[in-house]
């Protein structure tokens, strides 16, 4: 039990041994670091008793491969997680020093570009706090997300330097490395009637992990994300460094280094490079050989590894998995391909995160073969075999369909295809998304593998998002309900019992107001720009992307700036719009929507006569600190992908527990939100799913005809093109193309009437106080279902084998 006084010792002792100070003479960064210190041996041992527990029991353990994990901060996490929070809290106030003044200085790693990343870290906060035995491998990029900056409106990208200062979180592990090779060639040695492969003439880089503690939520287990870092096996190049060739002495170095430098900066294009392909495969070896090491010692057999492990590939990133597991069973420990096959899949699960077209990953043979022989001829052999099965066993005849299953195809590698292949699962996001992927986009692998085919709904860490986002709506659920709901996020249901209690329903009001208010000073303080509290938030924060449609959503901002310059006395709700998100760096159109959405706002923001009833804001360099204070501060989330596009969408479910009333299409988890909250406390609108499919079939969608019937449209898309925001000409005429021009591939035009019609109703609600609170109260009480504490239960249930494990204190 960690009290005020044996706190302030350690915190002494951390201080004398990190800074050479004592606490007087000790300034922030100091006390930042000897607390992290403070942590880190409270944490350790915690994490070496789950370590032996789990090894002694041989429970079945999942390890999570993923090229990002978006982890947030720790310090505050870590904190609230041992329980130590209020006593740390206290004693620092003692000091008058702000807690939160301490969490500024911890840097954020941004190993993730949103979604994807962020789901990974959700499912480690679960399995630790479930106590389940479960681990994530990936990569500790030097550079995380790029540092997003607006200038004149446009976006600025900088590299993310999070590791510039001492990363108190990580413990190198160098006895722990191992090699990865790259290159070479492949000998064929004959064994009497048999032959084994000999990889020859390859170059080695060195993968040293570095692990980071994730601790349980108070339940006395810390499980661990191991990142691997490159290192090259050799020093600097004497020969050419005495020849006076300095750049020549240090190239092998850099090119190792390159591997672990910078997370790819988008995640919904392929763009098949060189050393993306490099950074996948060392992820995937470093990782296996690392699940297969510590098995055999801890007298694990490998012809049963299956039972011991899973493998989860999370998305096709890490799908060389599965020749990677080959390689080793077959090469290291001399199995027949047969059994080591069937190891191979009944270890190996995979999830799907996407159905867009460019987002597949297709390596281009000689690139995959030249870089990785001996996974190549692997993988060709895993497909020939494949190929037999489909035409011996399924009996397959056709071409289309064989086309179509082949993981080789055209010169490229799919690894969709290898990935389903070599896997027993293969899951979607959310319901709609499972479904489009059983009757669309992999119907074919459906047929022949139907069993493999299930659906595991995302989900969100309501201990972030709830508890520690926004404490006041966390304890006033607590004063109404108890506090089983912290552990068992479902019971939020009952709040629905308050559902009619006005004070229930204005303590609502006030906290959102209060967080409203909060988000305000952030904004005015960070742009200058001043918002009203009392009117409504309407948030829009994600990657920037086409699909997700934050244009149609500024399109909207500027036929209601222009309703309000025809009649300023117009009666409406004051509304504040606020936007978030990076492009891709080499996102054109992206970019200019971001261009677009600032323009607008310069506008309108400095129009007195429209007299504040609307504003615009973009605030720059979203990353989860950010997410943490914009997301309980929404009145109305946007979610207003074209239907079918957007897997999941998580951000959905951190906006509906926080109360928001969501903005929504038919798409990805919405749908799931929908049928949870009810349809009396959600506005849906726009084509549905099966509508899109329709138009893309036919061919038959004619924005052209949407733009010239419709005025409003017509008047609203012109303003883009005839000089109205006075920016030079022909900027946002690639904008006004992709709409007009260039067949609106997201049916901008086509869903615009009814979005506007959506956005009417949310006003015209909105003006009921009651009602509102209402229905911000049920979206609170209805999103326990969406914590990742049950999304992976059925992971671990429906696909890993995984169970809890009574943690034990030695
Ligand atoms: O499943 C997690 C998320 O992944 C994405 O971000 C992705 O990178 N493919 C999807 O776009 C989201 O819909 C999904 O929620």
């Amino acid at each position: 039990m960690l009290t005020k006084e044996t706190l302030k010792k350690e915190i002494e002792e951390a201080l004398y041994s990190t800074a050479g100070k004592s606490f007087a003479e000790s300034d922030l960064t100091d006390k930042y670091y000897a607390l992290g210190n403070v942590v880190r041996k409270h944490t350790g041992k915690i994490w070496s008793e789950t370590g032996k527990n789990q090894r002694a029991s041989k429970a079945k353990t999942v390890y999570y491969f993923s090229m990002e994990y978006l982890t947030g901060k720790f310090m505050e996490k870590n904190l609230e997680y041992l329980g130590i929070y209020e006593v740390v809290k206290d004693f620092f106030e003692d000091h008058d020093i702000c807690l939160g003044d301490l969490f500024d200085i911890e840097a954020e790693p941004g190993l993730g570009n949103g979604g994807l990343g962020r789901l990974a870290v959700a499912f480690l906060d679960s399995l630790s706090s479930m106590s389940m035995p479960g681990h994530g491998y990936g990569l500790r990029y030097e550079k995380g997300l790029f540092k997003q900056s607006i200038e004149n409106g446009y976006q600025k990208e900088e590299p993310q330097n999070w590791l510039k200062e001492q990363n108190i979180w990580e413990f190198k592990r160098p006895s722990e490395a191992v090699e990865v090779r790259y290159g070479g060639g492949i000998q064929v040695i004959p064994i009497g009637k048999k032959f084994t492969f000999r990889h020859v003439d390859y170059s080695i880089v060195k993968a040293v992990p570095y692990d980071t503690p994730f601790i349980g939520y108070k339940n006395h287990n810390v499980n661990t994300l191991r990142l691997w870092s490159a290192e090259s096996t050799e020093d600097l190049n004497l020969k050419e460094f005495s020849k006076g060739n300095l750049c020549g002495a240090f190239n092998k170095i850099d090119e190792v280094k390159s591997i672990c430098q910078v997370l790819y900066p988008d995640d919904s294009y392929y763009d098949g490079k060189r050393l993306r392909l490099k950074q996948e495969y060392f992820l995937v070896s470093a990782g296996v050989q690392d699940v297969v090491r510590k098995s055999v010692n801890n007298g694990i057999p490998l012809e049963e590894l299956h039972k011991y492990t899973a493998i989860h590939i999370n998305d096709t990133h890490p799908a060389m998995a599965v020749p990677e597991l080959m390689r080793i069973l077959m090469d290291e420990y001399y199995m027949e391909w047969e059994q080591a096959w069937k190891i191979t899949v009944k270890t190996c699960a995979f999830t799907n995160h996407t159905l867009l077209e460019e987002a597949m990953e297709k390596w281009d043979i000689s690139l995959y073969r030249d870089l990785l022989p001996r996974i190549w001829q692997i993988t060709e052999e895993i497909n020939n075999r494949f190929l037999a099965e489909l035409r011996n066993v399924h009996r397959i005849t056709s071409a289309e369909a064989m086309d179509k299953l082949s993981i080789i195809h055209q010169n490229t590698v799919r690894m969709v295809n290898l990935s389903i292949v070599g896997s027993h699962s293969i899951n979607g996001v959310a319901k709609l998304h499972s479904d489009l992927l059983k009757e669309r986009e992999l119907r074919h692998f459906y047929n022949i593998y139907p069993q493999k085919f299930n659906n595991k709904t995302n989900g969100i860490i309501h201990r972030h998002w709830l508890l520690s986002a926004n404490k006041n709506l966390a304890d006033l659920t607590e004063d109404l309900i108890g506090p089983g709901f912290k552990t068992n996020p479902i019971q939020m249901r009952e709040l629905l019992k308050h559902s009619n209690d006005k004070q229930v329903l204005d303590r609502i009001m006030e906290i959102k107001h209060e967080n409203k208010k909060n988000l305000s000073k952030y904004i005015y303080d960070t742009t200058g720009i001043k918002t009203n509290p009392h009117g409504i938030f309407d948030i829009q924060a994600k990657r920037i992307h086409e699909y997700k449609r934050q244009l149609m959503n500024i399109l909207h901002v500027m036929y209601l700036y222009d309703k309000l310059k025809t009649n300023p006395n117009m009666d409406m709700v004051p509304r504040t719009f606020i936007f978030a998100g990076k492009a891709a760096p080499g996102y054109y159109i992206a970019k200019e929507i971001i261009k677009l959405i600032n323009t607008v706002a310069r506008v309108v923001n400095s129009d007195l006569t429209i007299k504040d009833k609307l504003k615009i804001v973009f605030l720059e360099d979203y990353s989860v600190s950010l997410a943490t204070k914009m997301i309980p501060a929404a009145d109305v989330s946007e979610q207003i992908s074209t239907a079918t596009k957007e897997a999941s969408g998580t951000s959905n479910m951190k906006y509906m527990m926080n109360g928001a009333i969501t903005l929504a299409t038919l798409d990805g988890a919405n749908i799931e939100i929908m049928k949870e909250v009810g349809e009396n406390n959600i506005v849906v609108f726009g084509l549905k799913d099966y509508e899109v499919y329709d138009f893309y079939q036919r061919g038959n969608y004619d924005p052209q005809s949407l733009y010239f019937g419709n005025p409003v449209i017509k008047e609203t898309i012109d303003k883009l093109v005839n000089g109205y925001f006075r920016v030079p000409y022909g900027e946002f005429q690639p904008i006004y193309d992709s709409l007009v021009k260039y067949g609106d591939r997201y049916f901008i035009l086509k869903d615009f009437e009814s979005y506007m019609q959506a956005q009417r109703k949310i006003g015209n609600m909105y003006r009921n106080k009651y009602q509102w609170a209402e229905m911000s109260l049920s979206n609170t009480a209805c999103s326990g279902a969406f914590s990742s504490d049950y999304t992976i239960g059925r992971y671990a249930n429906e696909i890993w084998g995984v169970k809890t494990l009574t943690p034990r204190k030695d």
